[in-house]
């Protein structure tokens, strides 16, 4: 079976040039001067439209258990809903329980995940128990395509490691080729601060937000940074929100040490404004690190345009509003962590090319062909080029949309970007070939998609 999308501006890293694509099976067979392929099986017309490499999201929760509740998107309904926004790889964290080992964490995020997914998709291995079997599996984790470890400085008692854990295993992943993924934020001091407002009647979602000040994400960071550099492991630093923890990847960038930064479309777009809202409709917006100062987002745009920020991954955690943010009525520490957005990253950064924040290159970059070489996928994902995955976009850059519960396909009752007007709109996905999302809707499976075993980080190995 052959497909030809023709007509349209295929982009890459460089930006935007007129071209047609012939996919051939589950692969793109050629790209060429238009009118010069084809014909085909199939013919999808793109004129007017761009044709950009489809999006990955190298940072998701789906089903992840937290708080005593559990994230409500199943593989099945996350990854179709990522489809439908142009995002046809993700990469889950399998989150180690303290007690547990690497291996049978990587066994259970399979039997979730297996023959349940819409597109294509990888696993990153939080670990939260760090000793001597541990270490030991992080080789077994790599071998079985997962070269990636988050670790936390946040959360004590629950996923949090000493600084000594750390260390060790940035030991470990120095000597192995792995990534150490960070989630830097102080939570020894910032439990206490939360202990504090709590004890002083402060109970509300905003509550949240003003006991994680942005200080404390940049403390853990330049500390996490400084671990990194004793040990001569890569860092990776997640969900990065704040000017502080910016400023700190910066100067180590500068200093030529291997360290990379993601951001989330929330940091960008949403503030502590909204996790003060009245009603509790402040919980929606309760993730961590929090919604900051809006003086922020001008600085983590920049951070974006100079590669300071090379990614940028969604952390979609959805927790309805109902029955589960609802845990954290009268103690706002009990509000599950997280936002949803798996959906919408393609269409909120694309807003960003709109508003003049991102060139072309840079949204296909940050959002594709970066995650794609930091987590050792490419170029079989992140590139339209011969060869490669034909996992493939065809975005209509004029259309309209507004988002909303009403009409997103994520399996949640709320939408943290309610009545958001964006110019720009995915018409049709493929993943390996299959058209799986079109003008007349969804036409995809979720015994499509396949796991993805990946090499190591390919900025370094
Ligand atoms: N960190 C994440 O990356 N996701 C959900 C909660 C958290 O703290
Ligand atoms: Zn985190
Ligand atoms: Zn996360
Ligand atoms: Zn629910």
């Amino acid at each position: 079976m052959t497909t030809l999308i023709k007509g349209g501006q295929v982009l890459s890293t460089a930006g935007a040039s007129a071209a047609d694509v012939l996919v051939d099976g589950e692969t793109i067979a050629a790209v060429g001067a238009p009118g010069t392929l084809g014909p085909a099986d199939e013919t999808i017309d793109a004129t007017g439209k761009y044709v950009l490499p489809g999006g990955i999201d190298a940072h998701t929760h789906m089903e992840m258990p937290f708080g005593g509740t559990h994230s409500v998107d199943t593989f099945g309904t996350g990854t179709t809903a990522a489809a439908w926004g142009g995002t046809t790889t993700i990469i889950d964290f399998a989150v180690q329980a303290k007690g547990t080992s690497l291996l049978s964490t990587m066994d259970k995020w399979h039997e979730k995940a297996d023959g349940n997914c819409a597109i294509d998709y990888g696993f990153h291995m939080i670990v939260s128990d760090v000793n001597d079997s541990s270490l030991k599996e992080m080789q077994a984790c790599v071998d079985g395509g997962v070269g990636s470890f988050k670790m936390f400085m946040a959360y004590p008692g629950v996923f949090y490691s000493t600084d000594g854990e750390i260390l060790l295993a940035m030991q470990k992943a120095r000597e192995i080729g792995a990534t150490i993924m960070m989630h830097a934020e102080n939570g020894i001091a910032i439990d206490q601060l939360a202990a504090q407002a709590f004890a002083a009647g402060k109970i509300d979602p905003v509550q949240h937000g003003l006991t994680r000040p942005p200080e404390l994400e940049g403390e853990a960071t330049s500390r996490a940074i400084q671990l990194a550099k004793v040990t001569g492991a890569p860092l990776y630093i997640v969900h990065l929100s704040a000017s502080q923890a910016l400023a700190a990847v910066a100067e180590a960038r500068n200093d030529g040490q291997n360290v990379f930064a993601e951001t989330c479309p929330q940091y960008l777009y949403l503030s502590i404004e909204d996790l003060a809202k009245p009603d509790f409709e402040g919980s929606k917006y309760v993730a961590s690190p929090p919604l900051r100062e809006k003086s922020h987002q001008a600085d983590l745009w920049r951070g974006l345009r100079t590669n300071d920020l090379s990614v940028v991954s969604t952390d979609h955690c959805p927790f309805c509003f109902k029955d589960q943010k609802e845990l954290g009525r009268g103690d706002f520490r009990a509000i599950p962590n997280g936002i949803p957005g798996v959906e919408h990253r393609m269409d909120l950064l694309h807003q960003g090319v709109v508003a003049g924040q991102l060139t072309l290159g840079r949204w296909v970059e940050t959002c594709s062909t970066t995650p794609a070489r930091m987590f050792g996928l490419y170029p079989r994902k992140g590139v339209i080029a011969a060869g490669s995955d034909a996992d493939i976009v065809v975005y209509d850059p004029k259309a309209k949309q507004t988002l909303s519960v009403e009409t997103h396909h994520m399996n949640v009752d709320y939408s943290a970007y309610e009545g958001m007007e964006i110019t720009g709109k995915v018409e049709t996905v493929l993943s390996r070939g299959r058209v799986v999302v079109s003008p007349s809707g969804f036409s995809g499976s979720t015994t499509h998609g396949k796991f993805l075993s990946r090499d190591l980080n390919q900025y370094l190995n």
